[in-house]
């Protein structure tokens, strides 16, 4: 198992607005080097596979409606201890709870639409890396 990778999306909401690169920029200013990435929309079965872990939550048609809706930019990053961090740079879920000077806090609208997702631990960022990128795109 890898242990210094982690995956994330730059989600609809933040590539609509703009804010690809400067997010990508913080990214990579924080010490997080690019391995795979790309732009690409997921289909509603993707999003559904994706985040099948939330199927019975309230939310779970918002949220994969949402994911459909326009491109996002799929990527994984590399740095030591890359998922916590990851997860400190991007800030809370919520980003009225962000921290100052969070991806979120900076960029997110809403709960709902909230820029970017971080995996929450070195299994799932392996499970979502691979569902995104075939092993010939990461360098
Ligand atoms: P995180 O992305 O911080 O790991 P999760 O895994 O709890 O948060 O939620 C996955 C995604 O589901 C969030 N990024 C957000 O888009 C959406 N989501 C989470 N909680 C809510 C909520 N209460 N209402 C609407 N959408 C939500």
């Amino acid at each position: 198992m890898i242990t210094n990778r982690t995956f994330t999306m730059i989600k609809p909401d933040a590539v609509e607005k703009g804010h690809t690169g400067a997010i990508l920029d913080k990214i990579t200013a924080s010490g997080f080097r690019i391995v795979a990435m790309k732009l690409t929309q997921m289909t509603l079965a993707d999003a559904k596979t994706f985040y099948a872990i939330h199927k019975e939550r309230p939310f779970f048609g918002e949220l994969v409606e949402y994911m459909t809706r326009g491109p996002i930019v799929a990527a994984i990053l590399e740095k030591d201890n890359a998922v916590e961090d990851f997860r400190t740079l991007i800030g809370a879920t919520n980003p009225a709870e962000a921290a100052e000077g969070t991806i979120r806090r900076l960029y997110a609208e809403s709960i709902g639409e909230n820029a970017v997702h971080g995996s929450d631990s070195d299994e799932n960022a392996a499970i979502e890396g691979a569902f995104h990128f075939a092993g010939r795109e990461m360098f």
